[in-house]
């Protein structure tokens, strides 16, 4: 019998099994996050503590979004919503000991980091009979990263919905969390474009399953320019589930980065995909090389609920279609350089809301060195160009790049869009 078909009669079987009248109270819970000002097209990224369902009980179903102080959603072309990440502190992450935040220091505490969304906006639903479990007493934190769209500064709040259930036992599922670039606030990397029209750029990173049990549900984030992010269980025979994203969601004006899906494909299913102890997973994160794409991310979430496992049981989720072309978007530089033409230089400095030559010339084989020295942090990141590179978000130190192609590099600061561009030209 096909394994996938086996698999739709196991969870059919299941479903009749189910004992009715199993789900007690579930509430819908909505919550707000403090309030968070977000700069004239500038961005907005942090950690603060926000609240949560003050009953022991267990996360069901969650969802979030961005509404103003009246409490109105706000459109993603005016406050987009990057990414938002909830974490519950002082909690082990299954994946990390350990992560660096935002300013690329060590982060103080642990965290689990149990819910995310970003442009694709997931919303978490798990399996009948699954939960998340939480004590009245745990504390959340909300990582944030937002944009804003307007000439004007602005107010927002991440509200976010909860589905809680208490009063009744729910089997437990662990948040495990696999990203190509894990335990950071930042997980960016950058594809190079330098291939042709679907010449794929992967990037990937394996996991050992400490446990034996099945992932119930996950969702996925990319960003511009992706074709897929696949979960493989190497130990046991291939694919268990392919995400893909989904292309043409509003296009906020000026673009300020490189849009990203609209939508990934998700999962949620009983009795789920079977994994054993030991089993080598990989994550996968594909993207189209033929245009840069800078500053990306490859991430999925997956609910895992520990328990045996039958040692012939195997089980994928179907894939929902094939990858699709995502659409070529140059990003704009949002200010000419200007000033004097330096040539032959080997680097320059990033200041606060400047790069300290903006046109600069150089030759091919050039490693130029930026030197940041502001009081708040920057990055050097490629709009358009021949080769797509990006540096993490710095205010102290240096970031190198060697210029190996001839062409016209349109650089610019992601987090301070419309005043930071830099021309480097190579030749
Ligand atoms: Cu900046």
């Amino acid at each position: 019998m096909p394994r996938t078909l086996r698999f739709v009669l196991v969870a059919m079987l299941l479903a009749l099994s189910a004992p009715s009248g199993a789900l007690a109270a579930v509430n819908t819970i909505v919550l707000q996050s403090s309030p968070i000002t977000i700069g004239p097209f500038g961005v907005a990224r942090d950690v603060q503590r926000v609240d949560s369902p003050a009953v022991d009980g267990a996360v069901v179903g969650m969802s979030a979004d961005v509404v103003d102080l009246a409490g109105n959603p706000v459109p993603n072309a005016h406050v987009m919503l990057h990414h938002v990440v909830f974490v519950k502190v002082l909690h082990p992450d299954y994946t990390c000991s350990s992560f660096t935040g935002y300013d690329g220091l060590p982060s103080p505490l642990p965290v689990e980091r149990f819910y995310a969304e970003g442009e694709e906006h997931m919303s978490l639903a798990l399996p009948d009979g699954y939960g998340y479990p939480n004590k009245a007493s745990d504390v959340w934190g909300l990582v944030y990263m937002l944009m804003n769209h307007h000439a004007h500064a602005d107010t927002v709040r991440v509200r976010y919905t909860v589905r809680y259930a208490t009063g009744e036992s729910l089997r437990p599922v662990t948040p495990v969390w696999l990203d190509v670039r894990n335990c950071r606030a930042d997980p960016i990397f950058s594809v190079p474009g330098t291939g042709g029209p679907w010449s794929p750029y992967e990037q990937h990173v394996d996991f050992t399953m400490p446990e034996s049990g099945f992932f119930v549900a996950g969702g996925a984030h990319m960003h511009g320019g992706g074709l897929q992010l696949e979960l493989s269980d190497r130990s046991w025979g291939g694919r268990l589930f392919t995400s893909l994203p989904t292309w043409g969601g509003e296009m906020p004006t000026p673009m300020m980065h490189e849009p990203g899906p609209s939508q990934m494909t998700t999962f949620s299913t009983a009795p789920g995909l079977p994994v054993r102890r030991g089993d080598a997973l990989r994550l996968s994160a594909r993207y189209e090389n033929a245009a840069p794409h800078t500053r990306v991310m490859g991430i999925m979430i997956l609910y895992f609920s520990p328990g045996s496992v039958d040692d012939l049981a195997s089980a994928s989720i179907p894939p929902t279609g094939v990858p699709q072309r995502p659409p070529f978007m140059r990003l704009p530089l949002l200010r000419q350089p200007r000033g004097p033409l330096a040539r032959n230089i080997r680097g320059t400095w990033v200041g606060d809301y400047a790069f300290g030559s903006q046109r600069v010339s150089i030759r091919r084989g050039t490693t130029f060195t930026w030197r940041f020295v502001g009081a708040v942090q920057h990055d050097v990141t490629l709009a358009s160009g021949p080769v797509g590179f990006a540096s993490q978000s710095l205010q102290r130190g240096s970031y190198r790049h060697r210029f190996t192609r001839p062409g016209t590099y349109r650089l610019y600061c992601s987090l301070h869009p419309t005043r930071m561009t830099q021309i480097v030209t190579v030749h």
